[in-house]
């Protein structure tokens, strides 16, 4: 640790191991691809910037049994940090907490082996030179987290105190979450810990400061239509900054595969919707991207007379393009024909559902309905 200053590097919510879409012609899935090669560019964003220590705020993998190809890729960053002399300490979140206790946890292995400073269950605070780092797994019990961040206190030994932890905070939208397993605090408990230098915090996956020495950093690609962030990447902490100042908190950004949803589409209002999708997918910058094509007040009619092929060839460009279609009930004392109502299905089906299973689940809620209705 040098006398020029001491900056330390938060990165957070990298979920190696994520899947998502379909997979690609050779077998791999694309986003799973997209998600390691985003931890690969911030590993050398890190080693570029050589901080006294890099700080990960949880959901490293995403879940707590990864594949081997996400534990590699997470052993190969480790190891250029390394090589630069960059100690890396790393908190479980909630994707990456068994929901048993007695489940073999991966960070035990991270430890073992003195790769990364990994922590979980228990908080614990580990200290590089200067520098404490209170780190704060996530629990499972949030009265438990509450209380273990009220007992958090700077270390008066220490030159600089950094507290590392994975929650939600209310009044923060919840883009790491709709998981069972995440936890939400109020402000007020994070104001317990205001005596640290720095709060780097895991969980909302958006980039955000919470108070003037305490932010999220984000995750570094977007997982889920929830996540609207307009930036993704790592931040650098200047802790002999004065919090107040620009250069204490530098958001270095970072490239991530652009997630796009297009204007929506009004299918009353237009003469031709299918004119109207293949003109949508004119806008520029949808190359590669992931899109999402809103349509409102559509009729089940209207969703059963899009010409798919043209939707496909339209959007050929883009790595998966989707419509999200907001359907007008029909009109009562009617009902779809089979073969309408099963493209209409088709349509509205989530891509990982079989198709015939779909259609005959919704026959059978239909027949049911018509049941209840006559009885
Ligand atoms: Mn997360």
């Amino acid at each position: 640790v040098d006398e020029v200053g001491m900056k330390i590097v938060h990165l957070a919510d990298t979920h190696l191991g994520f899947r998502q879409l379909r997979a690609t012609d050779d077998g791999r899935n694309q986003r799973e691809q997209d998600v390691y090669q985003a931890f690969g560019r911030a590993i050398e964003r890190i080693v570029e910037l050589a901080p006294a220590a890099v700080v990960h705020a949880g959901d490293l993998f995403d879940g707590y049994h990864p594949s081997s190809a996400a534990l590699g890729v997470a052993l190969d960053g480790i190891a250029e940090l390394r090589k630069g002399g960059i100690p890396i300490i790393v908190i479980a979140g909630n994707h990456s907490t068994p929901r048993f206790a007695s489940a073999e946890h991966v960070f035990a292995i991270l430890d073992r082996f003195e790769t990364a400073e990994a922590v979980w269950r228990e908080p614990r605070t580990v200290r590089i030179g200067d520098l404490a780092v209170h780190a704060i797994p996530h629990q499972r019990e949030p009265e438990l987290l509450v209380e273990q961040l009220r007992a958090a206190a700077p270390d008066p030994n220490a030159r600089f105190n950094v507290l590392v932890a994975h929650l939600g905070l209310e009044g923060l939208p919840l883009v790491g979450g709709g998981e069972s397993n995440a936890i939400s605090l109020t402000g007020g408990d994070i104001e317990h810990a205001g005596g640290f230098d720095y709060i780097a915090l895991g969980h909302l996956h958006i980039h955000a400061g919470v108070r003037e020495n305490a932010a999220y950093a984000g995750s570094l690609e977007r997982l889920n239509w929830h996540d609207t962030a307009t930036k993704k990447g790592i931040l650098e902490v200047d802790l002999e900054a004065d919090p107040w100042s620009d250069h204490f908190l530098v958001f270095h950004e970072l490239p991530a595969r652009a997630q796009i949803e297009l204007d929506p589409i009004d299918a009353s209002q237009v003469p031709d919707l299918n004119a109207a999708i293949v003109q949508a997918a004119q806008r520029d910058g949808l190359d590669a991207a992931i899109v999402r094509l809103p349509i409102d007040n559509a009729t089940p009619a209207d969703i059963a007379a899009i010409d798919r092929r043209a939707f496909e060839s339209a959007f050929a460009h883009c790595l998966h393009a989707e419509i999200d279609a907001d359907v007008l009930p029909a009109p009562s004392g009617s009902r779809p024909a089979p073969r309408e109502l099963r493209e209409f299905l088709l349509v509205a089906k989530p891509d990982n559902v079989d198709a015939d299973e779909f259609v005959a689940r919704a026959e059978a809620y239909l027949a049911r309905a018509d049941e209840e209705m006559a009885g």
